[in-house]
């Protein structure tokens, strides 16, 4: 790592030594590839980023880096990453999990991450299933997705994440695809790069319990339409679109939610003595 001298930080300065144990194959391989080479584009350096997650196979990408990092508590990662941005507001701050992890148990923090607007960049691989705990349907998963654990399908209309993103308030919407890693680098950097709320849905496939995912290389293509700045156009694109247009579907310009943090009134000393046992 390069972080004591001058020279650019190149994607290798934000790849840690830890090897990851995602099976051969899986997308979140080259999400962290497009990841670490929107943190190069930025010209950021590993010491100004930080990376926080719940828990899943995609969770796994803070050890993977070498930005400060926190891989915490299940669904609870946007409620850690607002924390740090309000209190740390110099650090460049990327959420990243899965659909269960942000969509299930994390669903509500997700709202309202939207709505509050912080100046965060949430990254979603989704692969439409419970990868870690062994295949389980998630909200994206399609109602006739047939397997041992839900025979016939979970049959329930999957969750709508981009839509219900605008509909909330996030301030930049997007989705790509981890097989294309320079296009999602290049999303990844625009969302880190917009103030705001950033939201990025990027389709990875889970090769072991999903394995026809692969061809998500097929179905993907870029949107066919510029980026527009008015949420009522994006949402609608976004419901009549078969979820395959990549790119960055909504832009805005809302003003990020940033209070002055003033300085505390009691020490951690002081806490301390209050709430002993
Ligand atoms: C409070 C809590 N509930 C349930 C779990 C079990 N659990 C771990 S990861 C996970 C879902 C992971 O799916 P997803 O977020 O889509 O990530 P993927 O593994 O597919 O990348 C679940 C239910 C947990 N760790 N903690
Ligand atoms: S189980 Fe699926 S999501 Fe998890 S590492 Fe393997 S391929 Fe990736």
């Amino acid at each position: 790592m390069n972080t004591l001298t001058a020279s650019p930080p190149t994607a290798k300065d934000f790849k840690s030594a830890t090897t990851p144990i995602w099976c051969p194959g899986c997308g979140d391989f080259s999400v962290l590839a497009s990841l670490t080479r929107a943190f190069a584009a930025l010209e950021l350096r590993p010491e100004q980023t930080a990376v926080i997650s719940g828990i899943g196979c995609s969770s796994r990408i803070p050890a993977y880096t070498t930005c400060y990092g926190f891989h915490g508590v299940h669904g609870r990662a946007l409620a850690v990453a607002t924390g740090l941005k309000l209190s740390r507001p110099e650090l460049t701050v990327v959420v990243t999990g899965g659909d269960g992890d942000g969509y299930s148990i994390g669903g509500n923090h997700f709202l309202h991450a939207c709505r509050r607007n912080v100046d965060l960049t949430y990254i979603i691989m989704d692969n439409h299933v419970y990868g870690m705990t062994k295949g389980q349907a998630s909200p994206t998963t399609e109602p006739d997705w047939d397997n041992a654990l839900t025979p016939g399908g979970p049959g329930i209309r999957p969750f709508q994440p981009l839509v219900i993103a605008l509909a909330a308030g996030a301030n930049f919407v997007a989705r790509a695809f981890s097989g294309d890693v320079v296009g999602t680098a290049d999303i990844i950097a625009k969302a880190i790069a917009t103030p705001g709320f950033s939201f990025v849905e990027i389709l990875s496939p889970c090769i072991t319990f999903r394995p026809e995912q692969r061809e998500w290389r097929e179905r993907t293509r870029p949107s066919p339409v510029p980026t527009t700045d008015d949420p009522a156009r994006a949402a609608r694109r976004i419901m009549t679109d078969d979820g395959f247009n990549l790119g960055v579907l909504y832009a805005g310009s809302r003003k990020p939610f940033q209070p002055e943090i003033g300085r505390a009134r009691r020490s951690v000393a002081e806490l301390a003595e209050e709430f002993a046992l």
